[in-house]
């Protein structure tokens, strides 16, 4: 079976950047599938990830088989909790909300979803999810109850994606949340980027192909694109 995590670190270490397809289960227009999945395969996307704060369809198994079907690219599970997790997914984004302090994101869904992992045969990546403030309040803060952190407060990203990395994680999440008017400041995804080790995910309010550049350039390993695909299938075409 393909290791997806080795993949990933493999494309860091030949400065391949990579970039995922955000797909949240309830926005899915079904009887536009097909078009959405030639979109997708026209596209460069190198993952897609499944998933969100609060998803209310239990159709994600099938949306996954569908993909599955005709799209050729690894499908990650993004879960906002524990419902979430689907046996068709070929990994899972382990994450923690290490930006918060509630408790349920930082250890209790995971205590419940463990048994439900074992269950599968997902492979699961730890993954340090960090809120960054981003002007209006975003649904992952509504859902999870808590603070972002500041924009301007680059040494306390710093030293939470540290601690992240210190802790096992094996990848960090910069998070802008989805829709978010300004995504994550370039400047804190360069320091963070050049002071950890470990790959670097960056997603939330990226709508141009310029703005992905600049992440990268910055240091992302891997952007994600939710919204803006949602809302436009051209948008890589652009
Ligand atoms: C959300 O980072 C992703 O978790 C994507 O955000 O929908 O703003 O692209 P957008």
């Amino acid at each position: 079976m393909v290791n997806i995590y080795k993949e990933i670190i493999q494309a860091k270490n030949e400065f391949k950047k990579l970039l995922a397809i955000l797909l949240d289960p309830d926005k899915i227009v079904w009887d536009n599938l097909e078009n959405l999945i030639a979109k997708i395969n026209h596209s460069p996307a190198t993952h897609i990830f499944i998933g969100g704060s609060q998803v209310k369809t239990n159709r994600i198994d099938e949306l996954i088989i569908r993909l599955k079907e005709k799209v050729n690219l690894p499908m990650v599970l993004f879960p906002g909790n524990p419902t979430q997790i689907s046996n068709e997914a070929d990994a899972i984004l382990f994450l923690s909300l290490i930006s918060g302090r509630n408790s349920d994101y930082l250890i209790e869904h995971q205590v419940n979803a463990a048994p439900i992992l074992k269950q599968t045969k997902l492979e699961v990546i730890s993954t340090g999810y960090m809120l960054i403030e981003s002007g209006t309040e975003t649904a992952v803060e509504r859902v999870s109850k808590t603070k972002p952190l500041g924009r301007e407060d680059f040494q306390l990203a710093l030293a939470t994606a540290q601690a992240g990395e210190m802790l096992g994680n094996k990848l960090i999440y910069l998070e802008a949340g989805s829709g978010a008017k300004r995504a994550v400041p370039l400047g804190m995804i360069e320091l963070i980027a050049q002071n950890i080790k470990i790959p670097l995910i960056v997603g939330g309010g990226i709508v141009d192909l310029h703005d992905i550049q600049k992440a990268y350039d910055a240091g992302a390993d891997l952007v994600v694109i939710g919204t803006a695909f949602e809302n436009d299938h051209d948008f890589f075409n652009k």
